[in-house]
């Protein structure tokens, strides 16, 4: 299986591989560093996270990684990340063609055409916590903010003047199974152009459709394609159909893409969460891209494997927390059936963040961003952003306000949320669709017994009753996080806090309130694996420096609560 969206004429070099490199510590100048001149003597994959191997663990400062490639002489070209951190400049050939400060979002540089074949990439990574710089992240954050370049890197190279920058395809019509198309066109794009279109074209209902003579609007062409035979898809039918779009002039290709969709219609009703008009209990965990050996630049090997722990587990639903996800993953999801929670970095901004004009900025375009790369996903059926972030304090309501509207813009087909941590001081849960509620009973809790399991019925009850009583209660509600710590294979007499029992019994009765209440739409457990976080003071209560709530550890290995939790959400009592 191929990860989506694919080309077949158009020239896609995977840039993947050993690169070379060079750390030069935390002193010196980004802005006037001769970085294009550097001889770089050592050796690092891409992907990987530079800090995540040997010599580079825990420091800060900036990497420099070079590599060449091929253009055809007098060819435009495009190089696209898909996912780096923390902070990114871009040269060609020794002229600076971007700087960056999203992590784990996609980007793409166009690359002037030139009349030189061999081409020399230098791409510049610095991981320090810089406000300034990266407004994004904060030393606080609870999971360790590794610097690399993190995913794969692609070139891309076109034939013509004007080619797919990306196709958005709508698939809400689960009743005639037309898919509403939008053509994004880059380049010199002309007023016409003319598509073809071949529908699963690998099976035994292969449709050709050509429309020709269609209109481009500021960029984008549209129309509508019907799909024959088409299923709709479901976690238990997962149907996907295929659309491969070809740009022509006469008989020749200018460029090409295919895309992967499925039919199926999101949407809430008598506060529960629907997916085709039936109603959903979503049952899955929140999960990082993390790994001890490799930082969020999980190998293709690990990412699959992650997905079939998931299906072992019994899960329908995984939220990707807490950044855009990684596209083969997503595509995964489609194919395996699994629905997505996919939400833009952010986690626990401080009031200082928030007050920062490029904080919010760069909320909204990260959040577009993550939208369009992944709208063609059906697995993914939430959009968040802004975990546990000041939405108690009405200074900032505004910006989840500018949020909850750019999603709806760029996507009113799917639900909009946030997840929250103090619901009932919240103030702005009438602007979602999903209420998602991150709540730790029985694990952050003042009270002086030994196992304080029953505080976690009392404060989902708690929650269900607030949410009644502001006039919440039809919106659906999801236990976006509730979990414990527990070291891998810590057993204790007392079963306390930490050990495996402990965890398994609370995420046990965490999961029958969620699974046999009526008025809780679905679960994410925190979380899927153990993995690293912050190395500061502030991991006193991180025993290893790891948040140890997964169900697994980092080396994905079962604790005890991975069979209660499979044998509940499994239904094999
Ligand atoms: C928060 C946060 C998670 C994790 C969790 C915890 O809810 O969203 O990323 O930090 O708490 O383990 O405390």
């Amino acid at each position: 299986m191929a990860f989506y969206p694919t080309h077949h004429y158009r020239q896609v070099l995977c840039l993947d591989g050993f690169w070379n490199f060079a750390f030069l510590g935390d002193s010196c100048d980004l802005e006037t560093f001769p970085f294009a001149d550097l001889e770089c003597t050592e050796v690092m994959a891409v992907p990987q996270a530079f800090d995540a191997v040997p010599g580079y663990q825990g420091r800060r400062g900036t990497a420099v990684y070079q590599t060449s490639f091929r253009v055809e002489r007098g060819r435009e070209a495009q190089l696209r990340f898909g996912g780096l951190g923390l902070w990114a400049l871009v040269f060609v050939d020794g002229q600076r063609l971007a700087d960056w400060s999203r992590p784990y979002s996609p980007q793409r540089v166009d690359l002037p055409a030139s009349d030189q074949e061999l081409r020399k990439l230098t791409v510049v990574v610095d991981n320090r916590l810089d406000p300034d710089r990266v407004p994004l992240v904060a030393p606080h954050y609870d999971f360790y903010l590794y610097g690399g370049i993190w995913r794969s890197v692609w070139l891309h190279q076109w034939d013509g003047d004007y080619h797919l920058e990306r196709v958005q395809i709508r698939s809400t019509d689960i009743e005639g199974g037309t898919a509403e198309v939008e053509l994004h066109l880059g380049g010199g794009v002309p007023p016409k152009v003319d598509c073809l279109v071949s529908i699963d074209r690998d099976s035994g209902t292969a449709t050709e459709r050509a429309f020709r003579g269609l209109s481009v609007v500021n960029g984008i062409a549209r129309f509508n394609v019907g799909v024959p035979d088409f299923k709709t898809w479901s976690p238990g039918q997962p149907a996907l159909h295929k659309l491969w779009f070809r740009l022509v002039e006469g008989t020749r290709v200018i460029d090409d893409l295919e895309e992967r969709i499925g039919f199926r219609q999101v949407g809430v009703a008598g506060g529960r969460i629907t997916l085709n008009g039936e109603p959903l209990k979503l049952k899955g965990f929140c999960r990082h891209e993390g790994h001890p050996e490799f930082g969020p630049a999980l190998p293709q090997a690990l990412v699959a494997s992650d997905l079939a722990i998931l299906e072992d587990l019994g899960c329908n639903f995984v939220r990707g927390a807490h950044y855009c996800q990684d596209q083969r993953f997503l595509s995964l999801c489609d194919e395996r059936g699994l629905l997505v929670f996919e939400e833009a970095l952010g986690w626990g901004a401080s009031e200082e963040q928030f007050r920062r004009p490029s904080f919010a900025d760069q909320q909204e375009d990260q959040t577009r961003r993550m939208i369009r790369e992944s709208f063609n996903h059906p697995s993914v059926i939430l959009w968040g952003f802004l975990n546990e972030g000041r939405s108690g304090d009405p200074a900032f309501r505004d910006l989840y306000q500018r949020l909850a509207n750019l999603v709806r813009e760029e996507d009113p087909t799917r639900l909009v949320t946030y997840a929250t941590n103090a619901p009932f001081e919240d103030l702005n849960l009438d602007l979602v669709d999903v209420i998602s509620t991150n709540l730790y009973p029985g694990w952050y809790t003042t009270k002086e017994e030994v196992r304080p399991l029953e505080e976690v019925g009392d404060l989902l009850r708690a929650v269900r009753e607030d949410l009644r009583s502001r006039g919440l209660g039809d919106k659906p509600q999801i236990l976006s996080e509730i979990g414990a710590a527990a070291l891998y294979g810590w057993r204790d007499p007392l079963d306390g806090p930490y050990s495996e029992q402990y965890q398994s019994d609370l995420l046990e009765l965490a999961c029958r309130c969620a699974l046999t209440w009526e008025d809780l739409a679905g679960i994410s457990i925190w979380q899927l694996y153990d993995v690293r976080t912050y190395a500061s003071a502030r991991a006193n209560g991180r025993p290893r420096t790891f948040n140890n709530k997964g169900v697994l550890d980092e080396y994905r290995r079962p604790k005890q609560a991975y069979r209660t939790v499979r044998r509940l959400f499994r239904g094999d009592e």
